[in-house]
C-alpha cells in the first residue's frame, strides 16, 4: 500500500522517483520543514502583490524587495534545513506585509483581498495548511508545472541578485521581474498561454539578474583570467569556503591574512580563485575536492572549518565528526551548524571559526596536481581572433555547452562518458558545478586552447551567452543558432533552471538537459518546449554525439 503523502516537492532532479518527494526529501528536507518553505513562498507571493502594486505606485520598498529574494533563496534546494530560522523568515513576511498593507492605506491604494496577502498562522498550523500554500493547491497538473517552473526561475534569479546586492549592485528592474512572477502565479484565472509568456519573462529577468551579477563581480574582483588553481593541500590549518558568493570569501581572506589558517575554495567557490583581486592573498590556498554532494566524505578528511555561503549544504551522515566545524551565513542554515549573522552593513564576523579552526589539523590531502580555469567573457573575448582562426580552419569543429549543475546519481556519469567520447575537435565550454565530472580529465588542447573551458559558477552562464554573442557577430551570421555550438546542460536545482529559461529566452534551439527531465514538465508542458525551442532530455552518450555533433 502506497505510503501516505506528507510532502510535495518536485523542484530538483533528485526528486523521489522521478515525480516527486513526498515522505521526505532526497536532499534529507522533513515534511515540516517542506511546510514552512512551502508557507513562507506563499506569504512571500503576498509580500511580492503588495510590493508590485506599490512600484505601479512608484513607492516599491526596497526592504521588502530583499526579503522577497531572500525568501526564495533560502527555499532553493540544499540551501536551509533549519526550521527555527524559516520561523524567523514566516515572521518577518507577516511583519512586512502589515507594513506594505499600511504603506498602501496611506497612499489610497485598493489592497486585493486574496489569501496570500491576508493569511498570518502560527507554527502548529503550519503543515495543516498544506492544502492552501501547498504545491499540490493548483489542482491542474499544467498549470501546476508552468507556476511551480516560473517560480523556481524565480528562485534561481533571487540567489543571483543577492549575491549581486551583498557587492551593493542592485537593479529594481530585476526585483520587478521577480515581484511580477510571484504575482503573476496567484492569479487563479491565469491560463496556460499566459503562464508560458510568464516563464519566458522570467527568463527575461534572469538574462538581467546574471548580467548584474557579472557587473558586480568583474567591477569589484576585476575580469577572471586563466588561472591554474593547486588541487593538493598544505601544511597549516585551513577554513573551507563553499557556495556563490564572492564578497563572502573577500571577508573571510581579509579577516584570515596573518592568522596562519589557510583558506581553500570548494565546490562552487573554485571559480573565485581566477578573480585576480584575490590572488594578493598568501594564505589562499588551492582548491580542495570536488562537488557539493560529494562533501559528506571531503569533509572528513579536511579535518579544518567549513564557511557555506549559499547551496548546496548536505546534512551530514548519523557518523560525521564536522556538523560542529560548520558555520553557516545568509540564506544557509542547519541543525548543529553555527549560524554567522551579518551586521547592519552586511560585514561577518568571522574570528570564531579562525579560532576554531587554529587547532584543528592541516587538510588530508586526497589529490594533487592543477586544474585549470578562468576563461569567461572577458578572457575567451581576448583569445578570440585566435579560435576564430581555429575553427575557419576547422581545427575547432564544435563547442559544447555543457553548463550546470552536478548531482550525485550514478547517471551523472553520463557527463563524463560523454565528455570522454567527444570528438578531439570539440571544445567544452563549462559553467556551474557540473564541470566536477570532467575537469580533471586529460582531455589535452588544441593548438594551446583547452578543451575545457571554465568561464566560472553556474550564473556565469552569462558570460557563455557574451561568449556566443560575440561570435555571432564575428561570423556575422543571424542567430546564435547558425554558430557551431550546440548545448547539453546538467540540472539539478532552480539556479540551472534560471540558465535553462534564460538561453530559451534569448532564442537557444535545440538544448539537451538531464539526466533527466524536470518532473514538473507535463507532457503538454513538454510539448510546448519541444515546439518552439525543440528542447530534447539527454539520450545515450553514443546517441547524443551523433544528434548534437554529427
Ligand atoms: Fe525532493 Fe529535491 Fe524537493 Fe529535496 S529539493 S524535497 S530532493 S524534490
Ligand atoms: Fe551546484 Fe548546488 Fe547547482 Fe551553482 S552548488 S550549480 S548544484
Amino acid at each position: 500500500m502506497e505510503a501516505q503523502a506528507k510532502m510535495f516537492c518536485y523542484q530538483c532532479q533528485e526528486t523521489a522517483k522521478g515525480t516527486g518527494c513526498t515522505l521526505r526529501g532526497v536532499c534529507g528536507k522533513l515534511p515540516e520543514t517542506s511546510a514552512r518553505m512551502d508557507l513562507l513562498l506563499y506569504a512571500t507571493r503576498g509580500v511580492a502583490i503588495l510590493n508590485d502594486l506599490l512600484r505601479a505606485a512608484g513607492a516599491p520598498q526596497k526592504d521588502a524587495s530583499h526579503q522577497i529574494i531572500d525568501a526564495l533563496f533560502t527555499t532553493i534546494t540544499n540551501a536551509n534545513f533549519e526550521n527555527n530560522s524559516l520561523d524567523g523568515f514566516i515572521r518577518r513576511a507577516f511583519q512586512m506585509k502589515r507594513e506594505l498593507i499600511a504603506k498602501c492605506h496611506e497612499l489610497g491604494i485598493k489592497v486585493p483581498d486574496v489569501p496570500e496577502v491576508t493569511i498570518e498562522a502560527d507554527p502548529e498550523d503550519y503543515e495543516k495548511l498544506e492544502s492552501v500554500t501547498g504545491v499540490l493547491a493548483e489542482t491542474d497538473p499544467d498549470k501546476r508545472g508552468l507556476k511551480q517552473l516560473a517560480i523556481y526561475g524565480a528562485k534561481g534569479a533571487a540567489a543571483y541578485a543577492r549575491h549581486a546586492a551583498n557587492l551593493k549592485y542592485e537593479d529594481d528592474d530585476v526585483y520587478a521581474y521577480v515581484e511580477k512572477v510571484l504575482k503573476e502565479v496567484s492569479r487563479e484565472d491565469i491560463s496556460v498561454d499566459e503562464l508560458v509568456k510568464l516563464v519566458l519573462y522570467m527568463g527575461e529577468g534572469g538574462v538581467k539578474a546574471m548580467a548584474l551579477l557579472d557587473k558586480a563581480n568583474t567591477e569589484t574582483y576585476g575580469n577572471p583570467e586563466i588561472t591554474k588553481v593547486n588541487i593538493g593541500v598544505r601544511k597549516n590549518p585551513g577554513i573551507l569556503i563553499s557556495g556563490h558568493d564572492l564578497h563572502d570569501l573577500e571577508e573571510l581572506l581579509e579577516q584570515t591574512a596573518g592568522t596562519g589558517v589557510d583558506v581553500y575554495t570548494h565546490s562552487e567557490m573554485l571559480p573565485g580563485q581566477y578573480y585576480p583581486f584575490f590572488k594578493k592573498y598568501p594564505h589562499f590556498a588551492g582548491n580542495y575536492g570536488n562537488a557539493w554532494w560529494k562533501q559528506v566524505d571531503e569533509f572528513e578528511t579536511f579535518n579544518g572549518c567549513f564557511v557555506f555561503t549559499s547551496n548546496c549544504i548536505v546534512p551530514p551522515r548519523k557518523t560525521a565528526t564536522y556538523t560542529d566545524r560548520i558555520y553557516t551565513l545568509g540564506v544557509v542554515d542547519m541543525p548543529g551548524t553555527t549560524h554567522i549573522e551579518a551586521d547592519a552593513e552586511g560585514h561577518h564576523d568571522f574570528s570564531a571559526v579562525i579560532e576554531r579552526a587554529k587547532k584543528c589539523p592541516a587538510p588530508t590531502e586526497i589529490e594533487q596536481g592543477e586544474i585549470v580555469g578562468g576563461f569567461a567573457h572577458h578572457q575567451v573575448l581576448e583569445l578570440a581572433p585566435k579560435i576564430i582562426e581555429l575553427i575557419k580552419s576547422g581545427k575547432i569543429r564544435k563547442f559544447v555547452v555543457m553548463a550546470g549543475c552536478d548531482g550525485r546519481f550514478p547517471s551523472r556519469n553520463y557527463y563524463t562518458e560523454f565528455a570522454e567520447a567527444l570528438p578531439k575537435d570539440c571544445v567544452i565550454l563549462t559553467a556551474g558545478c557540473a564541470k566536477y565530472r570532467y575537469n580533471k580529465l586529460p582531455l589535452g588542447d588544441i593548438e594551446g586552447v583547452p578543451r575545457v573551458l571554465d568561464a566560472g559558477q553556474c550564473n556565469d552562464s552569462y558570460s557563455l551567452v557574451r561568449i556566443a554573442l560575440a561570435l555571432k557577430d564575428a561570423f556575422n551570421v543571424e542567430s546564435v543558432n547558425d554558430l557551431p555550438i550546440v548545448y547539453n546542460i546538467a540540472w539539478y536545482e532552480q539556479k540551472a533552471v534560471i540558465v535553462l529559461l534564460a538561453l530559451l529566452y534569448l532564442g537557444v534551439q535545440n538544448i539537451h538537459t538531464g539526466p533527466t527531465l524536470p518532473a514538473f514538465f507535463t507532457p503538454d508542458i513538454l510539448k510546448v518546449l519541444q515546439d518552439n525551442f525543440n528542447i530534447a532530455t539527454i539520450s545515450t552518450v553514443e546517441d547524443d554525439i551523433k544528434t548534437l555533433i554529427g
